[in-house]
């Protein structure tokens, strides 16, 4: 990677090049110094299970260690590692969806926290059979949230919402026992199965691993996008911006980064209060301007048009830009960097959640019995900052571009249904979707969701593979930094219809949408579960079977691997643009590339280059076109 191309975002380019001036340190200055990684915790080969060790198996078949002290293999370590990986990232997503559980339960009519979709509420609990009817919607507030944070520990069955698969995938979950039963229990166990001296084989630890995801995409993930909606309102197209030209020089800037909305919606109402804003004005600020950065800033412009300042590897620039007032973080994500770069300008770093305190942060702890009084506080800090702001040191790059988001399963069933309308049948709302699709209008669908990495020029991944997928008639959904790089590189304004094929330019203008639909957050992935079961079941054919592809070109956490895992197990076939740290076993990069697809009709396809991914991408649609005979 040249260092003049660390980015395909202008933006970024350019305040790389001003930390170089100023001799500022970033993410791609510290890879640099890493040197070439560590080629054993590279390949998955290296194990610091127990205290025998550390052990390290030789990458040489035939010479060096073979074996760990325990006699455990390179396969067995793998596994464990990548088992591990999955476990970590579900619990990141789960305990996240747990949270926004606890805020539903002390929900109330006259407190800061309100259910704000009744009628999504009333869906869920008709789900879980709680009644509803004649019944104060708190009420049953606090018994959907009791019986959703039961889903985490209860003792006997299966997850509720796995009900929401198609019969096909939830048969074939059953014969591999891999349901998923109480999220914590899944992520224990695999806890439990890779402690020094349990389970010894690849494959078992693989299936381990697919439970334990899809605990978190029809879990713990699934559970944070519903309640999230029911508490914040579910998502409907809207108007927002994206990049840091959004950045304001005469306003007070907050950046808020993280992914639980329980802070960030209370910030967005806090930067509301016209109290704050007449203090904004008094220390000679025009107003606040609140943006948004990875997940939380898909959250609140889903929900508000909150404009996206950046994704993942912008954390560091939009305090390089010296007109941040205030950086605020709650989990996930957040390069621990920040304390050292916002010492170098006027930025305040301010933690609030006790799961991620970070050494040198101010911590601002946020109280949700006290919600919007913790919020405003926060903001209050971040406008008697503004005066230390030291003008001469503020680059503020001007790109930002257009883009309409808000894509929730409901809205787009919205969109289609107005269009039925003028149409005859408007049975199901998903029926045009299909038709699109077994007609040939649409090739296929993909997900392209996932992080950025500095090992992958920042936005290429995503952006390249977008454009080659909608160029061929696929319509592309996103999420996470992906939806983001999307939305910057302007594929989410309607305009970006001409970048698209014949068919779906033609499907755009129809339903009057963009060509790549920015869906959400990473546990909004799960929106992208419901829709793909929803078609499958109007279709009556198993979601593997459906021309239907995913993707994470640049991922770089946990939750990612979590994520890939569960996407597959759901019978979608995943490409991965960065390479996991499973090379070190034949077996298991043969389970995952291969075996898995005589499991759960699905596999891993890990390929670095983009346009080749998405080249292997619209091969695969056509082959699952053909079998279906459309
Ligand atoms: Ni949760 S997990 S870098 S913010 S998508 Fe962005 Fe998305 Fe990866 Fe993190
Ligand atoms: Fe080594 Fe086995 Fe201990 Fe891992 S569990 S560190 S392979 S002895």
């Amino acid at each position: 990677m040249s260092e003049k191309t660390i980015s395909l975002d202008l933006t970024t380019e350019k305040l790389y090049k001003k930390a170089k001036e100023e001799k500022i340190e970033t993410v791609w200055d510290r890879k640099k110094i890493m040197k070439a990684p560590c080629g054993f915790g590279e390949k998955g080969i290296c194990c610091r299970l127990c205290s025998m060790g550390p052990c390290r198996i030789s990458p040489v078949k035939g010479k060096g260690a073979q074996k760990g002290i325990c006699g455990a293999t390179a396969d067995v370590i793998v596994a464990r590692n990548f088992a591990r990986m999955v476990a970590g990232g579900a619990a990141a997503h789960s305990d996240h969806g747990r949270d926004i559980v606890h805020t539903l339960y002390m929900a109330d009519k006259d407190g800061n926290y309100k259910v704000k979709d009744e009628e999504k509420l009333r869906k869920i609990a008709n789900e879980l059979e709680i009644q509803t009817e004649n019944r104060d919607i708190y009420d049953v507030a606090r018994e959907v949230a009791e019986m959703l944070l039961n889903e985490f520990g209860k003792p006997f069955g299966t997850l509720e919402f796995i009900e929401r698969a198609p019969e096909s995938r939830k048969k074939i979950w059953k014969e591999l026992n891999i349901e998923p039963r109480a999220i914590d229990r899944e992520i224990a166990t695999i806890m439990h199965s890779t402690h020094m001296g349990c389970t010894g084989d690849a494959e078992s630890l693989i299936n381990m691993s697919m439970r334990t995801a899809l605990s978190d995409g029809w879990g713990g993930s699934m559970i944070g996008t519903d309640i999230s909606d029911v508490l914040f309102g579910t998502p409907v197209p809207r108007e927002t911006e994206a990049n840091l030209g959004v950045l304001k020089d005469n306003m007070v800037n907050i950046v808020l980064h993280g992914h639980e909305p329980t802070l960030s919606e209370m910030i967005v109402l806090a930067a509301e209060d016209p109290e704050l804003v007449e203090l904004a004005k008094s220390v000679g600020a025009e107003g606040i301007n609140l943006v948004g950065m990875c997940c939380t800033a898909n959250e609140v412009t889903m929900r508000h048009g909150v404009k996206i300042a950046g994704n993942f590897l912008q954390q560091e620039l939009a305090v390089l830009t010296g007109a941040v007032e205030a950086v605020i973080v709650d989990v996930q994500c957040i390069m621990p960097s920040l304390v050292t770069l916002s010492e170098c300008f006027h930025t305040k770093f301010i933690t609030t959640s006790p799961k991620a305190r970070i050494k040198g942060a101010t911590h601002l702890e946020f109280e949700e019995e006290n919600a919007l009084e913790s919020a405003k506080n926060i903001v209050r800090e971040a406008i008697e900052n503004y005066k230390n702001r030291q003008r001469e040191k503020v680059f503020i790059p001007q790109e930002k571009n257009h883009a309409t988001v808000g894509y929730s399963v409901e809205s787009i069933k919205n969109q289609l249904t107005r269009v039925m309308n003028s149409n005859v049948d408007n049975s199901n709302p998903i029926k045009p979707l299909a038709d699109c699709i077994t007609s040939g209008v649409l090739r296929g669908a993909a997900g392209i969701v996932g992080c950025n990495n500095p090992k992958v020029k920042q936005d290429y991944g995503h952006i390249e593979m977008i454009k080659k997928l909608i160029a061929n008639d696929v319509i592309v959904v996103t999420t996470g930094c992906s939806a983001q790089a999307a939305a910057k590189a302007g594929l989410m304004s309607k305009d970006a219809r001409k970048l698209a094929g014949e068919g779906l330019r033609r499907v755009c203008e129809l339903v009057d949408i963009p060509p790549v639909l920015h869906m959400g957050s990473c546990v909004d992935i799960s929106r992208i579960l419901n829709l793909v079961s929803d078609v499958s079941k109007y279709l009556n054919v198993d979601i593997s079977k459906l021309p239907v592809v995913g993707a994470a070109p640049e991922w770089m956490s946990e939750k990612a691997v979590s994520i890939g895992t569960y996407v597959v197990s759901t019978g979608i076939d995943t490409w991965l643009g960065v390479v996991p740290p499973v090379t070190g076993s034949e077996e298991v990069v043969d389970i995952l590339t291969n075996r898995m697809e005589d499991m759960v009709g699905a596999k891993f396809y890990i390929e670095q280059d983009p346009i080749k991914a998405a080249e292997q991408m619209l091969q695969r649609i056509e082959e699952k076109r053909e079998k279906l005979g459309i």
